[in-house]
């Protein structure tokens, strides 16, 4: 069962679901804004937090997570820019954050990367549990950890940047 009602479209080299969901950024993005995305004069308005399903789980470290994480970080890329021209063409500004690093791709990096896990948790409510290594991984109610977390920004209200994705999908 999916809280939050998500946007859902499909990915394009395998015929798997992802899940588009638009909230209100966070407190610590705000209160934190100049220090995540310093080259950004305004606060954000809207986050877009992007769930692409995996073919696997990606909790271990091994080739075939690897091979998996790159063909999902290709998918997001090619996914964000399209939507990025798309909302730029309606006045939105938009800033696509790296799934792996946690920084802003087509601005300057700041003092401080963003958690992607401690940000969806927030924002959604999932769980997530703490690896050996020291990394966090989300529990989705549904793929539990095959699941790739991606997030992008906007200055437009989560009502805007939602209707037009509800064209687009
Ligand atoms: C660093 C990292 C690692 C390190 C962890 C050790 C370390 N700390 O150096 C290493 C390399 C070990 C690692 C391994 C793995 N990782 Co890793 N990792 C990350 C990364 C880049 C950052 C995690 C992190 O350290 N966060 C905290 C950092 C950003 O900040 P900090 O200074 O410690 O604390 C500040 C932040 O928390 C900040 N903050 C920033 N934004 C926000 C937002 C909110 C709301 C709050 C409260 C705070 C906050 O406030 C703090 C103070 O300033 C994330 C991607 C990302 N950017 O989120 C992926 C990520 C968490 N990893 C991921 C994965 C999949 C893995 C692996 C499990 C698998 C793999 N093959 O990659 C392996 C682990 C294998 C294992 N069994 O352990 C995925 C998890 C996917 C999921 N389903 O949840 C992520 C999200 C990357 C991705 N998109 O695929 N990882």
């Amino acid at each position: 069962m999916l809280a939050n009602n998500p946007i859902i479209s499909y990915q394009k080299t395998v015929r798997l679901p992802i899940e588009i969901y638009i909230k209100k950024p966070s407190d610590f993005i705000i209160n934190n804004i100049s220090q995540l995305l310093p080259n950004w004069k305004i606060h954000p308005a809207s986050i877009i937090i992007v769930l692409f399903y995996c073919q696997i789980p990606i909790k271990t470290v091994n080739q075939g997570v690897e091979t998996e994480k790159k063909r999902l970080k290709q998918e997001f890329l090619q996914f964000a820019n399209s939507l990025r021209v798309i909302l730029q063409k309606e006045k939105c500004l938009i800033e696509i954050i790296d799934p792996q690093e946690g920084k802003p791709i087509n601005t300057n990096q700041g003092a401080i990367n963003f958690d992607i896990v401690a940000t969806i948790h927030q924002l959604l409510g999932f769980s997530f549990e703490n690896t050996n290594e020291g990394c966090k991984i989300l529990n989705h109610p549904t793929q539990k950890n095959a699941i790739y977390p991606t997030i992008l920004l906007s200055n437009r209200c989560p009502k805007t940047i939602n209707s037009i994705l509800q064209k687009l999908f």
